[in-house]
């Protein structure tokens, strides 16, 4: 299939602590993404940095690298169908507030500076945000066995 894409997500540091690792990613799994390559780390403020490079020049950019690097995170490369939209809808609005129930945010969230996941918004820019964590060979295949009753 052609529109089999992979997106770049991290379980940010306020989830981690909250213990919604599993949760986030038993959303993901059950829409029939699947995780190719995935970490549990620290960030340097470097890799902060780096991560929301995007962002360096808005006001609240100290705060969020501050705050991305302040305790464990989890990384992963999910892979699906338009993946990168489908994870974005699936993680819903950036302000919590404005996130539909039944999104991650909308349903597990409150503010915007703890919105608890992150997900690229691009092909392009998924790429080079999960090459800041993994190699190729961090890659694994994990096909689905179900994939029949996933995709027709
Ligand atoms: P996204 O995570 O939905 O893609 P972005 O606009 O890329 O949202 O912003 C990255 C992260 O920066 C957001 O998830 C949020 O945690 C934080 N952020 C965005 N805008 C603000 C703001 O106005 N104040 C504080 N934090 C913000
Ligand atoms: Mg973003």
């Amino acid at each position: 299939m052609s529109d089999i894409e992979r997106t770049f997500v991290m379980v940010k540091p306020d989830a981690v602590k909250r213990r919604l690792i599993g949760e986030i990613i038993s959303r993901l799994e059950k829409v029939g993404l699947r995780i190719v390559a995935m970490r549990m780390l620290q960030l340097t403020k470097a890799m902060a940095d780096e991560h929301y490079a995007i962002h360096k020049d808005k006001p609240f950019f100290d705060g969020l690298v501050k705050f991305i690097s302040s305790g464990p995170v989890v990384a992963m490369v999910v892979e699906g169908k338009d993946a990168v939209k489908r994870v974005r809808k699936l993680a819903g609005a950036t302000k919590p507030m404005e996130a539909e129930v039944g999104t991650m945010r909308g349903d597990l969230a409150m503010e915007i500076g703890r919105n608890i996941v992150h997900a690229a918004d691009s092909p392009e820019n998924a790429k080079i945000e999960y090459s800041i964590y993994f190699k190729e060979s961090d890659f694994v295949k994990n096909p689905m066995l179900d994939e029949d009753w996933v995709y027709e």
